[in-house]
């Protein structure tokens, strides 16, 4: 499922070379579409990522129920180990070390890290990492891939559905994106992803429980692929819509990112996202060290204590607090003689 997805997506792509928002008979790929006059946008959906999606989430919805209909105890348990390596793949691995550099990794760190993104099936480092920080520059404008001005769907999935608008390709050209070519962990998922993803993301998890416990394949292939990838896809897509709608701005008031403890808590940590879009490079992507709601933290600490992170960047104190003051909407709470800094 995953290969014919992966290849009918790029079909798909190949047949069509034009972004959503230009006309065929476009001459300047430099105006804007707001500029002329012409609607705003020319979805162009993409109707197998549409299928594949729809697969996913009533397929997610029958392996939900089946824990309750025969699944093994050890399955589920299963599913929950898988979703969170994954988990810990995206948010230490794709989005603090690799997308903002808040911390530097050692090869064996980068590996394991690597495996666990490539479980999670979110795209490559390279293009996950890409589309990310041209998120960060261009937040809420229509250069932002998932645009939260767009609404609640789009930031959440809609986005992977429809064509890219045309600014995401061309404002998107002018973010760096060349230390990433550096790292051979990279360079060779993005070579091997065609094989690395099915087999990490979808033949491994559906594999093991069969083979150690004796799980059919249907349960199987329902819980602890289907369930646990769509679950953790929705997570994922929470921090995109949830908390850029749902939540408050301690730091700064006039972004639409959110501080929303919900979605932190599902989310690894990744949920205090008013704070992070403010102060991107801090490894805790928080203010606080608090493990509760921040395990991505946790696991990096760990890491750190093994020797294998260094270079944790975090933001000093007076700092937060003057930037809080300055732009916040007054609800920064300051605990700073509970966490330490
Ligand atoms: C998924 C990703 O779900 C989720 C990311 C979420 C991020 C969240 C961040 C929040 C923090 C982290 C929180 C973690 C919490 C975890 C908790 C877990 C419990 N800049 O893309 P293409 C150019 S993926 C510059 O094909 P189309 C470029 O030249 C799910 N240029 O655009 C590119 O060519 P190449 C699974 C850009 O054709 C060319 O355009 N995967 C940029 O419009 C074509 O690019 C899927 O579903 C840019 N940003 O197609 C696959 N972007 O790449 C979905 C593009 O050769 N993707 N270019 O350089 C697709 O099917 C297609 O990308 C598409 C758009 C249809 C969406
Ligand atoms: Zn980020």
């Amino acid at each position: 499922t995953a290969t014919l997805f992966l290849e009918a997506t790029q079909q798909d792509i190949r047949q069509s070379k034009t972004p959503e928002s230009v006309p065929s008979t476009s001459k300047s790929t430099a105006q804007t579409a707001q500029t002329r006059d012409e609607p705003k946008y020319k979805w162009r959906i993409v109707w197998r990522n549409v299928i594949a999606f729809l697969y996913l989430h009533i397929g997610a919805l029958y392996g939900f129920y089946l824990f309750f209909a025969g699944a093994k105890f050890l399955t589920l348990i299963w599913t929950l180990v898988v979703a969170a390596l994954g988990a810990v793949g995206v948010t230490a691995g794709a989005h603090r070390l690799w997308a903002h550099r808040a911390y530097k990794a050692k090869w064996p760190m980068r590996l394991i890290l690597m495996i666990f993104q490539t479980l999670a099936f979110q795209n490559h480092l390279s293009e996950w990492v890409r589309d990310h920080r041209v998120h960060h520059k261009f937040t809420d404008t229509d250069a932002d891939p998932h645009n939260a001005k767009r609404g609640f769907f789009f930031s959440h999935m809609g986005w992977l559905l429809v064509r890219k608008h045309r600014d995401v390709i061309e404002k998107g050209a002018t973010v760096d994106v060349s230390d990433l070519e550096s790292d051979p962990i990279v360079v060779w998922q993005r070579r091997l992803y065609v094989i690395l993803m099915p087999v990490f993301c979808f033949l491994i998890p559906t594999w093991v429980p069969c083979h150690f416990w004796g799980e059919t394949g249907m349960n199987s292939w329902y819980c602890a692929t289907v369930f646990r990838y769509t679950l953790s896809l929705n997570l994922t897509w929470l921090v995109n819509s949830a908390a850029h709608i749902w939540g408050t701005k301690p730091y700064d008031d006039s972004i639409s990112p959110t501080d929303n403890v919900r979605i932190a808590l599902g989310a690894f940590g990744e949920g205090w996202h008013n704070y992070h879009h403010v102060f991107p490079w801090d490894y805790k992507a928080a203010e606080l060290g608090n493990y509760r709601a921040n395990f991505t933290t946790a696991f990096i600490d760990f890491f750190a204590w093994l020797g294998q992170a260094y270079d944790l960047k975090t933001v000093p104190l007076n700092m937060i607090k003057k930037r809080a003051a300055r732009t916040g909407d007054g609800t920064r709470i300051d605990r700073d003689e509970h966490y330490g800094h």
